[in-house]
């Protein structure tokens, strides 16, 4: 039997086969769990929906983070569907494209730095709060995805990384305010994966294989290694972990 057999999950994040969620949600359903998922916006519900019907799921819910009336009805019909959550897996993130480029006093204009804030880091805090009255008498976990680019200065990454660093305050907030209530909140700190969201930005493959060849692995890694840590994080194998960020790079920031 699966570590994650009954586990009722809610995935945030999912845009094609290559997102980061999808391999946390491929290695949750081998695990047991029960699936949910969301879509930003009409054309990613068109890659979304095979996706979720492919590890048997039919619950998939319109959610646009920034938007407080699309948290509350995706938790409402999750209370309708499943009357209860045990895990919800935040993987979103964004900031404005040319905000991703060149020098960052230049590229960080207060509207990218409002946006990516937002949408990268806020949203976390209001999923918890939409997901807590869900898991109530349950053993509760929350997960983010974030980025070395939050402790260290990665050229180009910019605004994203005062945004990671907010984000893993966040987790800390989060994890002190929610234990109480049996909630672990964690975050994981993915070395660089060829994904949609990588898709576009300049020297992105320069850097896949830098990271190749200087980290302890000698190798990037790949959705399926962040999707074993993260059904980890997210089961009660990790009962005592909170507050906590995993780095799941090969290495890299160490070695
Ligand atoms: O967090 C990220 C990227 C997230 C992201 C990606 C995009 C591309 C499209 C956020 N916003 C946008 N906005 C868009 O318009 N990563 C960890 C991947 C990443 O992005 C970088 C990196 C790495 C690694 C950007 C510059 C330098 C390194």
């Amino acid at each position: 039997m699966g570590f994650m057999t009954g586990k009722k999950v809610l995935i945030v994040g999912v845009a094609t086969e290559r997102s980061i969620a999808w391999g946390i949600a491929e290695a949750m359903h081998r695990e047991g769990a029960e699936l949910a998922f969301t879509y930003a916006n009409d054309k990613l519900k068109e890659r979304v929906e095979p996706l979720a019907a492919s590890v048997g799921s039919s619950l998939v819910l319109p959610l646009d983070v920034t938007k407080d009336d699309d948290i509350d009805a995706a938790f409402a019909a999750i209370q309708q569907a499943w009357g209860a959550l045990d895990v919800v897996v935040h993987a979103v993130a964004f900031a404005p494209r040319e905000a991703l480029a060149g020098g960052f006093v230049q590229s960080t204009s207060r509207e990218a730095f409002a946006i990516a804030h937002d949408v990268s880091s806020y949203s976390l805090t209001a999923l918890a709060r939409g997901a807590a009255p869900l898991m109530q008498g349950r053993a509760g976990a929350i997960l983010t995805l974030s980025y070395l680019g939050a402790v260290r200065a990665i050229p180009s990454y910019n605004v994203m990384g005062l945004a990671k660093a907010s984000l893993e305050a966040n987790v800390r907030f989060l994890a002190a305010d929610l234990g109480p209530q049996g909630i672990r909140v964690n975050g994981i700190s993915a070395g660089p994966i060829k994904t949609l969201a990588a898709a576009g930005i300049g020297g992105f493959r320069k850097m896949l294989a830098r990271v190749a060849e200087v980290a302890p692995l000698r190798r990037n890694v790949t959705q399926a290694d962040v999707g074993n840590a993260a059904a980890f994080l997210c089961s009660d194998l990790a009962s005592g972990i909170t507050g906590e960020i995993l780095y799941v790079d090969g290495g890299f920031k160490m070695g």
